[in-house]
């Protein structure tokens, strides 16, 4: 289910930046949706930006990711990012509750910069396939989307699982000015699309009892297609004083005609409104 009885952006061109702690899998992540590969390299202190096309619901969008690092630690550094960017993917790992914790502090950064009460963000519990040392539920994980009005999504970069799906829920939010997570984008809608219950329970135990990467509500997502790449080295930009951060930079770039859903499981994915 997406949204398109709400307002519309007819931009075709937006700014992600990819956030969370430290050593979650912001790289990994963004690697997978650009190289549809993994990458165990651990550099903590790299920040790079790609540039994607990709094709939602039929029609083109160029997005620039911004690769965030370091400015974890840097609270004041975050905010000339988080003022240059339209949408967000927040990102925690499920082995470790701290980077859970942490989202919130980046989430009310975020709307405190940009000065406004809604913001296209997408959550993501990332490293999925580490089961045996989850230390955040699932349930806890769409609890964080309810918090923040977006959706939630585990997702393993290792094996390019609902990666995509999670970008493209991110532009539809971006290209719908949030859609039903929303709630002062269209106001008889939103309140009858208000659950009591922040979510469902009965789709929760499905979810369980099934797995932490089957879908417990239905978003749209598109078939996989093939995938062209060029990846280009660049010069740095956007981030200033990165040297005294101790942040390395390099910009890359992604122009393809796809998708971008080629890399990921089929549809995997999980939204849930609340
Ligand atoms: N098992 C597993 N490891 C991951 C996953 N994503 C990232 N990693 C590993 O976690 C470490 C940190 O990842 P990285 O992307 O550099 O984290 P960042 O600091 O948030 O950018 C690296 O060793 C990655 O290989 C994942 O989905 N599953
Ligand atoms: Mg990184």
């Amino acid at each position: 289910m997406h949204v398109s009885s709400h307002s519309s952006s007819n931009r075709q061109s937006y700014n992600i930046a990819v956030v969370g702690s430290g050593g979650i899998g912001k790289s990994a992540i963004t690697i997978r949706f650009i190289q549809s590969r993994f990458t165990d390299e651990y550099d903590p202190t790299i920040e790079d930006s790609y540039r994607k096309q990709l094709t939602v619901d039929n029609a083109k969008y160029t997005i620039d990711i911004l690769d965030t690092a370091g400015q974890e630690e840097y609270y004041m550094m975050r905010e000339q990012y988080m003022r240059n960017c339209d949408g967000f993917l927040l990102v925690y790992s499920i082995s470790s509750m701290q980077s859970y914790d942490e989202l919130l502090n980046f989430y009310h950064q975020i709307l405190r910069v940009k000065e406004v009460e809604y913001i296209p963000i997408v959550v993501i519990g990332n490293k999925s396939d580490l089961e045996s040392e989850r230390q955040v539920s699932f349930k806890e994980g769409e609890q964080m989307g309810c918090n923040i009005s977006g959706p939630f999504f585990e997702t393993s970069a290792k094996y390019g699982l609902n990666i995509d799906v999670a970008f493209q829920s991110l532009v539809r939010l971006l290209r719908d000015n949030g859609g039903e997570y929303n709630k002062t984008n269209d106001i008889e809608n939103a309140a009858s699309s208000v659950s009591s219950s922040c979510i469902n329970e009965e789709m929760i135990d499905a979810k369980i009892n099934n797995s932490h990467i089957k879908e417990i509500d239905v978003c749209s997502s598109e078939s996989s297609s093939s995938q062209k790449k060029v990846i280009q080295g660049g010069s740095s930009q956007k981030l200033e004083n990165k040297s005294a951060m101790g942040i390395r930079k390099r910009q890359q770039q992604s122009q393809n005609s796809n998708d971008g859903s080629s890399s990921s499981s089929s549809s995997d994915n999980c939204c849930v409104i609340c």
